[in-house]
């Protein structure tokens, strides 16, 4: 590969409506869309997915500039790579930071796969046409809950997932599931319980969820183990899985029955692939988080999940879910329950180049 440039656009868009957590409200998202051309001029593209605050991981989007900048961009310009699976090891010398590293690769990842003339899916090892599609109601009125799970069900999606935490859990789910006697439900709690919640959680056993995400410490693998035996409820891990160890050790300590892959999470798609491939074989189900993401981090999403291993439907929904607007063309759009899995060279998707323009910060260039 001949990386001739590479280009970073700092963008912020409001989302359709406030996405709320136990952790807080997120209601414009800033986001980083970087650009790697090679000297033929092809371009690849990929997407920073860490928030302007660090809520959900120690990342913002002010630390994955400084990331790109200052380290993984200047790495890139002095070791030439052969293969976007280089990246990993190159960027080995540089600690976590994995939504910044993950920006760059991905895009890598995108441009190798049009040099290839193939579909990223393809040379990732995908093997569906499409993938199921899931969404995600995150919002603390019960009444605002349902009216949005019926008009997503109307919308085709397959799978619906909660927010919960312990103002909000045993009798918000319970009237769902009152009026959705056969509905797929997961609940995600964000690390919103401890130990000390056991009786809380053990309640939560009843309600036939598909799984609770991350009920306990955003960096434990050793609890949610202890947990996972006192509760029938399959515990899903989130947050706890950054690296390619978390996820062995968390499935060898029994931590966990499912793993939520995000792509950002764990620096990458060449990590993301190594998680997948374990799972798959140790029959451990897989499924793709998502981020609030624009539409480039969406596109990546829907090559990864059309891996053999993602067997449930994940937070990947249409462009408007969150936007008026995505800044992709086309927009990822669901039909009965799936997205279609593209099948043109790349993620399959281009820059809304207008669409972009009116959501930009700033913008940088490096030159190879
Ligand atoms: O915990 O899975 C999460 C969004 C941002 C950060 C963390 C999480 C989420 C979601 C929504 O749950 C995912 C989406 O639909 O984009
Ligand atoms: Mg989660």
């Amino acid at each position: 590969m001949k990386i001739a440039s590479v280009e970073l656009y700092v963008i912020q868009k409001p989302l359709k409506a406030p996405f709320l957590t136990h952790l807080g409200k997120v209601k414009d998202r800033e986001g980083i869309i970087v650009k790697v051309t090679n000297k033929d001029g092809l371009s690849g593209f990929g997407e920073g997915v860490a928030f302007s605050t660090p809520w959900y991981t120690e990342e913002t989007v002010a630390t994955s500039l400084h990331m790109l900048e200052d380290f993984l961009i200047p790495l890139l310009q002095k070791h030439p790579i052969q293969h976007p699976d280089e990246i990993s090891i190159l960027f080995k010398s540089i600690r976590r930071n994995n939504m910044a590293k993950a920006a760059i690769e991905t895009a890598i990842w995108d441009l190798y796969a049009k040099e290839q003339a193939k579909p990223l899916s393809t040379v990732l090892g995908g093997t569906r046409s499409a993938i199921a599609s899931g969404v995600v109601v995150a919002t603390d009125s019960t009444l605002k809950a349902l009216q949005e799970i019926e008009r997503y069900l109307a919308d085709g999606y397959q799978r619906i997932k909660v927010k919960i935490n312990p103002e909000q859990d045993y009798t918000f789910l319970s009237e769902i599931r009152r009026v959705y006697p056969n509905l797929p439900i997961m609940a995600d709690a964000n690390s919103a319980y401890s130990l000390r919640d056991i009786d809380r959680l053990k309640a939560l056993d009843e309600l036939n969820l598909m799984m609770i995400e991350q009920p306990l410490a955003h960096d434990d693998i050793m609890e949610h183990a202890i947990l996972q035996k006192e509760i029938r409820t399959p515990i899903c891990l989130d947050e706890s899985i950054v690296s390619f160890d978390d996820a062995r050790k968390a499935v060898e300590f029994g931590s966990c029955q499912v793993i939520n892959i995000k792509v950002g999470r764990v620096g990458g798609l060449h990590e993301a692939k190594r998680i997948h491939d374990y799972c798959y074989g140790k029959g451990i189900p897989v499924w793709c988080g998502g981020m609030i993401e624009f539409g480039i981090s969406r596109a990546h999403n829907i090559a990864l999940a059309s891996l053999p291993g993602f067997t449930i439907p994940g937070d990947i929904s249409a462009s408007d879910r969150f936007w008026e607007e995505d800044i992709i063309l086309p927009e990822v759009t669901v039909e009965e329950g799936f997205i279609a899995v593209p099948t043109s060279p790349g993620i399959g998707f281009g820059l809304n180049e207008k669409r972009l323009k009116s959501a930009l910060l700033a913008q940088k260039s490096y030159s190879f």
